[in-house]
């Protein structure tokens, strides 16, 4: 759906499910066409949001589809190669990766060698929450089907990427943290060594990350695979390895969201409560920056935190513990005019104010439906409806107004990058769906 839509809200809701069923493809549900032929990790999960309105039946088997990639050590891989496709379908293909090498990957598909926000509990919770009384028994099948796989990979988090067992989990690339060329990656990119040869990337998406950021982000990946993707490699010798709010707060919801899952299925909540204690009282520990009134990440190679402030550092709003305080300084800077405040739309993904903004620049500055999504219900979870529905309506502008387009620019709402953005179509029918903030 390329055209400008009505501003009705069937015509909207027809729309957006008519981008999912063309982006299905028989077991998942790509990014976009053209642009991410595969599987990827959280898209998904965004994508089960909106499929639970829409075809409870694909979203089981869309997280079924991603859970297949599932490392023996409890990696969600962050993509999925669908091996139909050419080999050259996507840069940076499974050749990079050579997951059919690592002897803990699964046999029958090839993955990447990273992971996503780890989002997928929340999705399976949010899925039970959808289904209908006729559907409730399905349901608690299918939680029950998917616990064992979500336990472990909560176990690979804990386990592998809590580096200092302080609570965190550590993200070793940008692409781990989804918003791959965030300013806030380029102090630590910055500070890579990299050896002389260039990388020359076959697929750059315009109009950034640029080829020199590419040969970053293979470079790193290089080295992770080299090393057998091991955690100890990453602890004690990968120089990227950084604390990220957003991630860590996805972490922590779907923690909770594991503990519910446990309750309806009759298992034990219990080690799930007290991983979430602890990752809650690490994020305040170690994340949030009372001068800023925001979270902020922190590089474990040097211990400091970064110094950009971002749409990320808004995200552990999903906390339902954040104290009062916590929650009103970050909306006082949600709402400022270096966010929300600046034009009338939802949250950009950097502070406008900041020298690295750039309205164009992929994650550097333009609006994303998922993160505003997110924030949504972080607003929604604190009681503050008036700014859910804040959240929620200038979202809903966003895509009427330029359709279901990967992202938008924070100042008059123009739509970038592809079109037909699955995550972009399936949230708009959580949102629409959710109706109004309760
Ligand atoms: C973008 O990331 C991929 C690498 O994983 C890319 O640039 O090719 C990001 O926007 C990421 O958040 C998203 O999951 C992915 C697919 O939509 O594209």
């Amino acid at each position: 759906m390329t055209a400008r839509l009505t501003g009705d809200e069937t015509a909207l809701w027809n729309a957006a499910a008519g981008v999912l069923d063309a982006n299905w493809t028989g077991s998942a549900t790509i990014p976009s066409p053209g642009l991410y032929p595969h599987q990827w990790s959280w898209d998904s999960v965004f994508v089960g949001m909106g499929l639970a309105r829409h075809r409870r039946d694909r979203a089981e088997r869309e997280l079924l589809s991603l859970f297949r990639g599932q490392w023996a050590d409890g990696l969600v891989p962050h993509i999925v190669f669908n091996g139909t496709l050419p080999r050259h379908a996507y840069f940076p293909g499974p050749d990079l990766w050579r997951s059919d090498k690592q002897p803990g990957a699964p046999h029958d598909v090839r993955t990447s060698g990273l992971t996503q926000p780890p989002l997928h509990a929340l999705a399976a919770l949010h899925l039970h929450e959808c289904a209908t009384p006729a559907e409730a028994e399905r349901s608690r099948d299918f939680l029950a089907r998917l616990y064992p796989a979500l336990v472990e990979q909560h176990r690979y988090l804990a386990r592998c990427r809590d580096m200092e067992d302080g609570g965190l989990v550590a993200i070793c690339h940008p692409w781990e943290s989804g918003m791959d060329n965030s300013p806030c990656w380029d102090r630590p990119l910055g500070a890579l060594q990299l050896p002389p040869a260039l990388y020359a990337p076959q697929r750059i998406p315009q109009p950034l990350p640029t080829g020199e950021d590419y040969d970053r982000y293979v470079w790193l990946v290089t080295l992770l695979r080299e090393a057998g993707y091991q955690p100890g490699y990453m602890r004690d010798a990968h120089p990227f390895l950084i604390e990220d709010p957003l991630v860590n707060a996805a972490y922590l919801a779907s923690t909770h969201a594991l503990a519910e899952i446990a309750e309806i299925i009759g298992r034990d909540p219990v080690p799930h409560r007290e991983r979430a204690g602890h990752v809650h009282r690490a994020l305040l520990d170690r994340l949030w920056d009372a001068g800023t009134g925001c979270f902020r990440a922190r590089d474990l190679r040097d211990g400091r935190l970064l110094p950009f402030v971002g749409v990320a550092g808004f995200v552990p709003l999903l906390d339902p513990e954040l104290p009062g305080t916590v929650v009103r300084d970050l909306i006082d800077l949600l709402l400022s005019s270096r966010f929300a405040g600046a034009a009338g739309y939802p949250v950009p993904t950097c502070d406008i104010q900041d020298p690295a903004f750039e309205r164009g620049g992929y994650w550097r500055g333009p609006t994303w439906i998922n993160t505003n999504w997110l924030l949504w219900r972080g607003a929604l979870g604190h009681g503050l409806p008036v700014i859910a529905d804040l959240l929620r309506g200038s979202t809903l502008r966003l895509v009427r107004q330029s359709g279901f387009r990967e992202y938008f620019d924070p100042f008059d709402g123009t739509g970038r990058g592809s079109h037909d953005y699955s995550w972009s179509a399936a949230l708009v029918l959580d949102l629409l769906a959710a109706r109004r903030a309760t």
